[in-house]
C-alpha cells in the first residue's frame, strides 16, 4: 500500500489553516502545504465546496475546517481520550470557527484585506466581536480541567491547536480586538 500523502490547499496566512500545518509538524508527518497567492479563483473549481482549506489525501479530498482537523487529529494522536472530550473537543473548534466566520465577514474583510466597504456601525461591530471572542475564551475555559496543562488532559490536542492558531491570527491581524483573557496562552 502507498504511504499516505497529504497536501493541504489555503492562502499564504495561518487562519483556518494553521492548526492542520502545526499538526503534520508535531507529528513529522510530511505534507505538501500549498500557499495560494493569485486569490481563490485560482484553485476554486477544483474545490469540493467552493472554499478553502482542502485536505487532499489518498483517500479523497476533505473540506471544512473542523472536518480536516479531526481527520489530521485521528490519524496522528490529537484527539482526546474520551468520547466526551472528543466530542467536547469538536465543540471547542466549531465555536472558534463560527466566531471566525463572524471576524472575517465584519471586520477582516473591509477592515483589512479592503474586499467590502466599511460598514458604519463598524465600531460598533468591533465592540460586540470583541465581546464574542471573551465570550468563546469563557467557554473553553470553563470546560477545561483547571489541574492539567492543556484544555482536557497533560497531552495536547487538536482543541488547543485550534485554539492557539485561531487566537493568534486574530491578534496577528487585528490586534485591537485583543482580548485581555490571557488564559489560552497558559500552556503555550
Ligand atoms: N465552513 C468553512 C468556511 C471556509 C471559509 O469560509 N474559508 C474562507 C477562507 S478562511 C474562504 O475560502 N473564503 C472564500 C474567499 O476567500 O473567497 C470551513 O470551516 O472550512
Amino acid at each position: 500500500m502507498a504511504a499516505p500523502q497529504y497536501k493541504l490547499t489555503y492562502f499564504d496566512v495561518r487562519g483556518r489553516g494553521e492548526a492542520a500545518r502545526l499538526m503534520f509538524a508535531l507529528a513529522k508527518q510530511d505534507f505538501e502545504d500549498q500557499r495560494i497567492q493569485g486569490g481563490l479563483a485560482t484553485v476554486k473549481s477544483t474545490t469540493p465546496q467552493g472554499f478553502l482549506p482542502v485536505l487532499e489525501t489518498n483517500e479523497g479530498k476533505i473540506s471544512q475546517t473542523t472536518a480536516i482537523n479531526t481527520y489530521i487529529a485521528e490519524k496522528f494522536g490529537f484527539m482526546p481520550d474520551t468520547a466526551y472530550e472528543k466530542a467536547q473537543a469538536i465543540s471547542v473548534m466549531l465555536t472558534l470557527n463560527d466566531l471566525t466566520g463572524r471576524i472575517s465577514s465584519q471586520l477582516y474583510m473591509p477592515l483589512v484585506y479592503k474586499v467590502m466597504p466599511v460598514p458604519e456601525d463598524v465600531e460598533e461591530k468591533k465592540k460586540t466581536l470583541a465581546e464574542e471572542i471573551n465570550t468563546c475564551l469563557a467557554f473553553i475555559e470553563n470546560l477545561s480541567n483547571s489541574g492539567s496543562k492543556f484544555i482536557f488532559s497533560d497531552k495536547i490536542s487538536v482543541a488547543d491547536i485550534f485554539l492557539f492558531t485561531i487566537m493568534e491570527t486574530q491578534r496577528q491581524v487585528l490586534p485591537e480586538l485583543n482580548s485581555d483573557n490571557e488564559w489560552f496562552l497558559k500552556s503555550v
